[in-house]
C-alpha cells in the first residue's frame, strides 16, 4: 500500500460555519489514562451559514461516552459518531445545547496535540486543530465562544490546576481530590484553549496596567527550578510595559500565567491567559543557559504575550490567514527585542535567520505564498515564510507609510477587529483607511511565492556631477511587479555624500513599484558607491556588481550598520565561492583596520562582522550542483587565512575583553556582546592555528564561569580532532548529566562535527540514557541539528547521512507526525545538490514514500518535496 497525496483544503472554498457556539462549559476530570470531559456547548445556527446543513463536529481520536441535546439523550438514529467526528443529521434550527461526554488517554498521547502528559504534568496544545482531540467541536478559528472550565484531579497528582481567563473558585472534592474553576470572559477560538494540571513550582509578581488593572503574573516550572524562572518572569513584565508604550495595548485579565513543560512540539503557545512553553524557552541560569538562550527566552515570552492582541483579541478567520497573527507578532517581538538590545545587531540577526531558513524554503519545492491558497496539513505551514517573511511584509508597510501612519493603522486595525476573526484584507484596509492609499499592489507580497531579485547598476558622469542608478526587479514567477521599498544612499571615499539631490527619494527610500526605474542624483562630487537596501528594507536578493574596494569602503564608511556588515559578508562570500589569495589578504587588512578602530566600541557588531557567511548561505548562492565538501573546504581555508593574518589583533581582543567577561555574569546585551566577540576571536584563532586554538579553548573551558563561554569553547574545540576534544566532551557530558537542556547542547555540538565518524557518534548517542525519541527537544538536538547544521555529513556523497535522517523520520512518524514532518523538511533543497547526492536523496525520499500508513504530515511534506 502506498500513501496517497492527502487532499487539499482551499482558501477559495472558505464558507462561514453553518452553526456557531457562544458558550462552552467544560468539566474535565483528569486521569492518567481515562480523562473524562463533559462539554456543554451552547449552539445556534449561523445567520450567515447554510440553513440546511447538518451539524458536523470535528473529532480526532475520541471516544464518545454520552450525548444529550437540551437535556435529553439523543436517539442513535439522529447522529453518527466515530473517533474522527460527530454528525447530527437533523440539528435544531434554533439555539440549543449539546452535552458531550468524551474520554481520552493523556498518557498515550504521543503526538503532543490535545491533552497529554509530560513528566507527569497534564497540559494541552490545541493550535491548530488539537481541541478536537479533547471534545467534538466546530474546531475552526472563526467559531468563537466564552469558556468556563472546571478541572478536577487528585490533589497529590495535580496540586496546581490552571485554565484560561481568571480563577473563579476552587476547593476540595472528597478527601483526596480537588477542583478549580476558571472563566475566560473574552470570546476565543478553540485553538486558544488550555488547561494544565500538575506538581509545579512558581515565581510571581504583579503588574499594574495603564488602565489600572492589577495583574498577577506567574511562571510555573518543575519544582526545584524556580530559581531559573526569574528571567522569563521579568521578560513578561517588560513585554507588558512595552506593548502599552509602543502599541497602546494593555493586558485584559487579572492573571497571566506561563507554564514550562518538558515535551512540546514547538517553541511556545499563546493560549489566552495561560501560555504554555517548551521549557527550553523559560528556564535560564548562567551555569546552564547561554546568552543566545536568554535572548530567545526574552523574544519568545514577548512573542506569546504580544499574541494577546495580535492573535487572541483579533484572531484569524481561517488558517490561510495564519500570517495575520504570526507575521505581525514576529514583527512586534522583533521591535521589542530591538528596543531591549542593539537595534542594528538585532536586525542583522533577523536577516541572517531569514536567509538561512526562509530564502532556501522560498527557492525550493516547499515554497508557498506568505498567505497560502491551499494546504493538506495546516501544521506544516508554521514556516519561516509565514512567520519571518510575514514579518518583513509588516516592516515594509511601516517603511512605506512611515512610523506615525503605521501606528495609527495598527490602532485602527485593533479597534475595528477587536473580538473578530479577521483576514489579511482587514489588516491592509486599516492602513489604507488611515493613509488614503491604495495598498492593492502592495498586497501582492502576500500572494507571490519566491524571493524577488533586485538588480542595480550605477553610472557616474564626473563632468555633469551626476550619478544614475538603474534598478530592476525580477520575480521567480511571472506576474505584476511588487512594491519594493529600497532604502539607499551614496557613499564617497570619506563617508556618506552630502549635498546630493534625488527627487525620487523620500526620506532616503525609493519605492520600486514598476519592473524597472532609473534614479538620477545631481551634485555628486565624486564617484560614489551606492549603499542599497539599507537596514535590509525588503526581503529580496540584491544583484549589484561592486569591486572589493568599493565594498570595503562601505564596511569602513557607510552610515548604515546593516550595510557595513553586509559589505564584509559579500566580500567573504565571493571569496568562499572563488578563492583568491590577494583579495583575501586585502579583506583581512580591511577587517584588521575595522577591528582596530571599533571592535571594542561595539563588540556585538564586531562579532557579527567576523562571523563569515555560513556554508548554507554559500550553497544558497550557488543554487545548483552544490558540493557541500567543496564549500566547507573553501570556507575553512578562508577562515584559516583570516585567523593567521589577524592573529595578533584577535589575541589583543581576547586579552582586552578578559577582565570584563570573566567577572560576574549578566545576560544584558552589552555583556553578551563582549562575550560574543571574545568567543569569535577564539574561534578564528583556532581556525588559523588549531593547535594553539585547542590549547586556548581547553584553558577557557577549565575557567569558564558561565554556559556561554563554556559552550563556545567546547564548540571551538569540537572542530579540532584529537584527544583534547574527546576529553572535553566526556567531561562536559558527565558534569551536566542531570541537565537535559544542557545535554541538548552537547548532543547538538557532537551531531554537527563535520567528520565522517559523526554518524557513529550519533548512533552511540541515541543509546545515551538522556536521549529519548518521545521528547522533541532531544530529537531536535541530536537529529535535526545534524540534518540542518552539518551540511557535509548530512549530504555525504555515499547517502549515509540522508539515510540516517530518513530512519529517524520513519521511526518518529507513528508517534509524533509533526516532529517527523519538520525533520523531513531538511530535504527541502535536495534538488540543488550535485548529481551523486541528488540521486542519494531521491532514493531515500522515494524509500519513505513506499512506507505504508504515513501520517498526513509526512505524506504532505514528502509529496511536495518530490514534486
Ligand atoms: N502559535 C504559536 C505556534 C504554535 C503552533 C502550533 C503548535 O502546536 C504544536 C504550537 C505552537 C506561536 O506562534 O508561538
Ligand atoms: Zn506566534
Amino acid at each position: 500500500m502506498r500513501t496517497e497525496t492527502p487532499p487539499l483544503i482551499r482558501l477559495e472554498d472558505y464558507r462561514p460555519s453553518a452553526f456557531l457556539i457562544d458558550r462552552v462549559d467544560l468539566d474535565i476530570r483528569l486521569d492518567p489514562h481515562a480523562t473524562r470531559i463533559t462539554a456543554d456547548l451552547a449552539l445556534r445556527p449561523n445567520p450567515d451559514g447554510d440553513p440546511a446543513a447538518p451539524l458536523h463536529l470535528d473529532g480526532d481520536d475520541l471516544i464518545l461516552v454520552a450525548i444529550d441535546l437540551d437535556g435529553a439523550a439523543l436517539p442513535a438514529e439522529d447522529f453518527a459518531a466515530g473517533p474522527g467526528g460527530l454528525t447530527l443529521h437533523r440539528p435544531p434550527r434554533r439555539p440549543f445545547t449539546l452535552r458531550l461526554v468524551t474520554q481520552v488517554d493523556p498518557t498515550a498521547n504521543t503526538k503532543l496535540m490535545g491533552l497529554y502528559r509530560t513528566d507527569g504534568v497534564y497540559c494541552t496544545q490545541c493550535e491548530a486543530d488539537g481541541f478536537r482531540r479533547i471534545t467534538y467541536f466546530l474546531d475552526r478559528p472563526d467559531v468563537m465562544a466564552v469558556y468556563t472550565t472546571r478541572i478536577e484531579a487528585r490533589r497529590d497528582e495535580a496540586p496546581v490546576l490552571l485554565g484560561n481567563g481568571n480563577p473563579v473558585e476552587s476547593g476540595p472534592v472528597g478527601t483526596d481530590r480537588h477542583y478549580a474553576v476558571w472563566h475566560d470572559p473574552h470570546p476565543k477560538p478553540a485553538y486558544l484553549f488550555a488547561v494544565v494540571g500538575g506538581r509545579l513550582g512558581k515565581v510571581e509578581t504583579s503588574f499594574r496596567t495603564m488602565e489600572g488593572r492589577d495583574v498577577t503574573c506567574a511562571v510555573y516550572v518543575e519544582p526545584g527550578k524556580e530559581d531559573r524562572a526569574g528571567y522569563a518572569l521579568d521578560a513578561v513584565v517588560r513585554s507588558m510595559e512595552w506593548d502599552e508604550r509602543a502599541f497602546g495595548r494593555p493586558y485584559d485579565l487579572d492573571v497571566f500565567n506561563v507554564v514550562a513543560v518538558a515535551a512540546f512540539n514547538m517553541g511556545a503557545m499563546e493560549n489566552k491567559g495561560l501560555n504554555i512553553f517548551n521549557d527550553k524557552y523559560v528556564l535560564a541560569a548562567p551555569e546552564t543557559a547561554t546568552d543566545a538562550d536568554y535572548a530567545a527566552i526574552e523574544a519568545i515570552i514577548a512573542h506569546e504575550y504580544f499574541h494577546n492582541w495580535s492573535g487572541n483579541r483579533v484572531t484569524c478567520r481561517d488558517w490561510f490567514q495564519l500570517c495575520l497573527k504570526e507575521g505581525l507578532t514576529v514583527f512586534r517581538d522583533q521591535e521589542f527585542s530591538s528596543d531591549m538590545r542593539s537595534r542594528p545587531v538585532h536586525r542583522i540577526g533577523e536577516v541572517r535567520s531569514l536567509r538561512a531558513r526562509q530564502f532556501p524554503e522560498d527557492a525550493g519545492p516547499l515554497k508557498h505564498p506568505v498567505r497560502p491558497t491551499a494546504y493538506a496539513e495546516i501544521n506544516n505551514f508554521y514556516t519561516a515564510t509565514v512567520y519571518d517573511k510575514g514579518a518583513e511584509i509588516v516592516r515594509m508597510l511601516k517603511t512605506l507609510i512611515g512610523a506615525e501612519a503605521f501606528r495609527a493603522g495598527m490602532d485602527r486595525y485593533f479597534a475595528e477587529n477587536d473580538g473578530r476573526a479577521a483576514t489579511v484584507e482587514d489588516f491592509l484596509a486599516a492602513f489604507a483607511a488611515v493613509t488614503g492609499r491604495d495598498l492593492s499592489a502592495f498586497a501582492r507580497w502576500y500572494e507571490r511565492p519566491g524571493t524577488p531579485r533586485l538588480t542595480a547598476e550605477g553610472r557616474y558622469d564626473p563632468a555633469a556631477r551626476r550619478y544614475t542608478l538603474k534598478l530592476a526587479q525580477t520575480l521567480p514567477v511571472e506576474g505584476p511587479p511588487l512594491v519594493i521599498p529600497v532604502a539607499l544612499g551614496l557613499v564617497g571615499a570619506g563617508g556618506p555624500l552630502t549635498g546630493v539631490t534625488c527627487p525620487a527619494l523620500d526620506g532616503g527610500v525609493f519605492v520600486l513599484d514598476r519592473p524597472g526605474a532609473e534614479l538620477v542624483f545631481e551634485g555628486v562630487a565624486e564617484e560614489p558607491v551606492p549603499s542599497l537596501l539599507r537596514d535590509f528594507s525588503a526581503p529580496v536578493r540584491l544583484d549589484l556588481a561592486l569591486s572589493d574596494d568599493h565594498r570595503l569602503r562601505l564596511l569602513a564608511r557607510d552610515s548604515d550598520p546593516f550595510n557595513r556588515w553586509q559589505a564584509a559578508q559579500d566580500v567573504a562570500l565571493s571569496l568562499i565561492l572563488a578563492f583568491d589569495p590577494v583579495r583575501a589578504d586585502a579583506f583581512a587588512q580591511a577587517l584588521g583596520t575595522f577591528l582596530d578602530g571599533e571592535a571594542l566600541a561595539d563588540p556585538a557588531f564586531a562579532a557579527l562582522v567576523l562571523a563569515l557567511p555560513t556554508e548554507g548561505e554559500a550553497a544558497d548562492a550557488l543554487a545548483r550542483d552544490v558540493d557541500p565538501d567543496a564549500i566547507h573546504a573553501a570556507r575553512r581555508s578562508l577562515r584559516a587565512r583570516l585567523g593567521r593574518v589577524l592573529r595578533a589583533r584577535l589575541e589583543g581582543i581576547d586579552a582586552a575583553l578578559a577582565p570584563a567577561t570573566e567577572g560576574a555574569y549578566s545576560p544584558d546585551a552589552a555583556s553578551a556582546g563582549r562575550r560574543s566577540l571574545r568567543n569569535a576571536a577564539l574561534d578564528l584563532i583556532a581556525a588559523g592555528d588549531p593547535e594553539a586554538g585547542a590549547a586556548l579553548a581547553t584553558r577557557r573551558l577549565s575557567c569558564a564561569t558561565n554556559m556561554t563561554d563554556r559552550l563556545a569553547a567546547l564548540a571551538t574545540l569540537a572542530q579540532i580532532p584529537g584527544e583534547a576534544r574527546e576529553e572535553a566532551l566526556a567531561a562536559f557530558g558527565e558534569r551536566f548529566a542531570a541537565e537535559p537542556l544542557v545535554l541538548d547542547k552537547w548532543f547538538a555540538i557532537q551531531a554537527t562535527i563535520p567528520e565522517p565518524e559523526t554518524l557513529d557518534r550519533i548512533e552511540r548517542l541515541t543509546r545515551h540514557p538522556a536521549f529519548s525519541m518521545t521528547n522533541p527537544n532531544r530529537v531536535r538536538a541530536l537529529v535535526a541539528s545534524f540534518a540542518m547544521a552539518n551540511p557535509t555529513q548530512f549530504a555525504r556523497a555515499d547517502g549515509a547521512g540522508f539515510a540516517l535522517v530518513g530512519r529517524f523520520v520513519r521511526a518518529l512518524d507513528p508517534a509524533n507526525p509533526q516532529v517527523a514532518a519538520r525533520l523531513l523538511t531538511a530535504f527541502g533543497s535536495w534538488r540543488r545538490y550535485e548529481k551523486t547526492r541528488r540521486a542519494a536523496a531521491s532514493e531515500m525520499l522515494n524509500g519513505i514514500k513506499g512506507v505504508p500508513g504515513l501520517s498526513r504530515d509526512v505524506a504532505d511534506i514528502l509529496g511536495r518535496t518530490l514534486q
